[in-house]
Order: structure tokens, then C-alpha cells, then sequence
């Protein structure tokens, strides 16, 4: 039997070329006190009236169908669903040609959960998350691993998810499985990091995460005592690489949310998960630092990204 693998944990003011040095060699790592707790309360004030008018699971796509799914995941359903989703790259793709809509529909259901909310779009709905994009460590990370493969890179996600009481475990994934057509051997594509905003804990959902996994062949399935829990206060983050596998754990508490935020840069000429673009106010992203402007996309990576074959930019400086 595998050992339990450690998490290693490292100080907020650690230097780059150690916080490097362990996700090279992990694929993760806590990084303690990240947030100041003025961030925190910030970040939870800006969020609070959103989770508060946002139910729990994802809404359905056309408003006239309302399901509930909330006894939907777990036992076989949710063994088969961690089969798909731990599959090769090839294999999903033909899963996802085999599946019928309703399927693919149930399977995004089943991923995100019914007991847990999300919240994206952060960039136009917190100022305070705004503040905090230029994330020292993690641009730092994302210099050293997404840079040689990109001329930028931007954000590609970020999301509030609070997971309720009898929420069952979220099945381990890959976050770079997004670009399921792009097999490896590729560059790596993204740098993500879960910020704590309540405390983490194993009972009550703390990020599950698989150290050295990052280096797995995708059929490789991990022993359960590989599997750590992110146990975390809050302002604490774990950082990772977009190939290690990890998962939101099950919230087994009567009465205790588990509030997480989770942002992630990929590289610059990929197409992002969220669409900032449309997500974010053009007169809020008017308002932002130059450098937040980049990362959400307003920069032409070199020729991708362009408007009138030139920087959008311009538009974002001179408002027509
Ligand atoms: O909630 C968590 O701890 C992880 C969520 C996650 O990995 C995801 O939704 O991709
Ligand atoms: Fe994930």
C-alpha cells in the first residue's frame, strides 16, 4: 500500500524559486496566510449577495426546466461519472461524441454538484477580487511554468464555490482536461490555486488532491490513502498545476459551508473557460489597472485576439 503523500506547506513570503522548486516536484502546495484578513473579509462582503440569491447546483439552461437533482449524485452514478472523467483524453472525446445532450447535460450536473453554489464572473462582482489578481506567488508560479509557452497568458477562470452539508465528493479530474483535444505530450497549459475563505477541513470539503500526480499517465487511478485533503484556515491557498488531479471534497458536517474561490491563468493563445469578455462590464474594465486588463483578455496575443487587425486595447482606452 502507497503512503499517505505529504502536502507541503510553505510560508506566504516564500521565495519563487522554492515554491518552483515543490510544485515541480508535487504538481501542489499550501501556501499559508496568503490573503490578508482584510482580503478575506473583503472578498466575502462582496460575495455575500450573490451566494445569498445563488441556489445550490447548476442552473439549467432553459429556465422553463427546473430539475431536481440534489439525490442525483453519488453510489454508481457517481462511479461511472469518476470513470469518465479519470478517462484518457481520447477516451472522453468519444464519451462525449457517444452522449447525447441530456447526457453531457447531466454529466456537467453531476460535476459541479447539487449541493454546492458557484459563482463566476468575479472580475465585474468584487472589487476586492480585482485587487487581488496580481496575485504575487501565483503569477510568480505562472511566470515560471506557463511563460515559455506563451507571449501572455490571462485568467481563465475564477469561482466562488461553497459547498453545503451532504454535498458528496466532486470526482478527481485534471483541470486541463478542458482542452480535451490537445493531448500530451503538450506544454503546460495552466496554474490554479484555491483560496481558503472559511476554514478547510477534511469533514467539511476541503479540495481533495493527489501530490506527484502531475506526472501520471492518464489511466493511472489513485490508491484512496494518496489522496489528501487540503486542510487549510482561511487566507491560506493551495496552489497547483492544471495536470494535477484534484477534486472538491464531501461536506459530511451538519451545518457548516465550506467557502472556497478559485482562480486559474492558462496560457495566452488557449481559448478560456470563462468568457470574461462578456462576464465582465466594459466601464468596470475600463476602471481596472492596466495590468488586470491584460490578464482578462484585452491584450492581442500577438496575432489572436485582435480588433481592426490591431490591439483591443485601443478600445478599451478610447471609448467610442
Ligand atoms: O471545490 C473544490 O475544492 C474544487 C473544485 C474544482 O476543482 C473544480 O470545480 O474544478
Ligand atoms: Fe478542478
Amino acid at each position: 500500500m502507497a503512503t499517505r503523500s505529504a502536502l507541503e506547506r510553505l510560508p506566504s513570503d516564500v521565495d519563487t524559486e522554492k515554491l518552483v522548486a515543490v510544485l515541480e516536484r508535487d504538481g501542489c502546495a499550501i501556501l499559508e496566510g496568503t490573503l490578508e484578513p482584510r482580503q478575506v473579509e473583503g472578498l466575502n462582503r462582496d460575495f455575500e449577495k450573490y451566494v445569498t440569491a445563488t441556489p445550490p447546483g447548476v442552473r439549467h439552461p432553459d429556465p422553463e426546466v427546473s430539475r431536481d437533482t440534489s439525490e442525483e449524485r453519488g453510489g454508481g452514478e457517481e462511479a461511472a461519472f469518476d470513470a469518465f472523467v479519470n478517462a484518457s483524453s481520447d477516451d472522453l472525446e468519444s464519451s462525449l461524441k457517444d452522449s447525447s445532450p441530456d447526457e453531457v447535460d447531466q454529466m456537467i450536473r453531476n460535476f459541479y454538484g447539487s449541493k454546492t453554489v458557484r459563482i463566476d464572473g468575479l472580475p465585474g462582482k468584487s472589487p476586492t477580487f480585482v485587487e487581488m489578481i496580481c496575485h504575487r506567488a501565483l503569477l510568480a508560479a505562472a511566470d515560471h511554468f506557463l511563460l515559455p509557452n506563451c507571449h501572455r497568458y490571462t485568467l481563465n477562470t475564477s469561482q466562488l464555490i461553497e459547498i453545503h452539508p451532504g454535498e458528496t465528493a466532486q470526482a478527481l479530474h485534471r483541470d486541463e482536461a478542458a482542452w480535451l483535444h490537445f493531448n500530451p505530450p503538450r506544454p503546460q497549459m495552466s496554474v490554479e490555486a484555491m483560496f481558503a475563505l472559511t476554514d478547510f477541513t477534511r469533514e467539511n470539503g476541503g479540495t481533495r488532491i493527489i501530490p506527484g500526480s502531475h506526472r501520471w499517465d492518464s489511466s493511472r487511478v489513485p490508491e484512496d490513502d494518496e489522496i489528501v485533503n487540503a486542510e487549510m484556515a482561511s487566507g491560506s491557498a493551495v496552489v497547483y498545476l492544471g495536470n494535477t488531479l484534484h477534486g472538491g471534497g464531501a461536506n459530511r458536517t451538519r451545518n457548516e459551508t465550506r467557502r472556497g474561490m478559485f482562480m486559474g491563468f492558462c496560457l495566452g493563445w488557449l481559448r478560456t473557460e470563462e468568457n470574461f469578455f462578456l462576464s465582465t462590464p466594459i466601464e468596470a474594465v475600463r476602471g481596472m489597472p492596466q495590468q488586470v486588463q491584460e490578464l482578462l483578455g484585452y491584450e492581442a496575443h500577438l496575432g489572436i485576439g485582435v480588433v481592426d487587425v490591431g490591439s483591443p486595447m485601443k478600445l478599451v482606452r478610447q471609448p467610442s
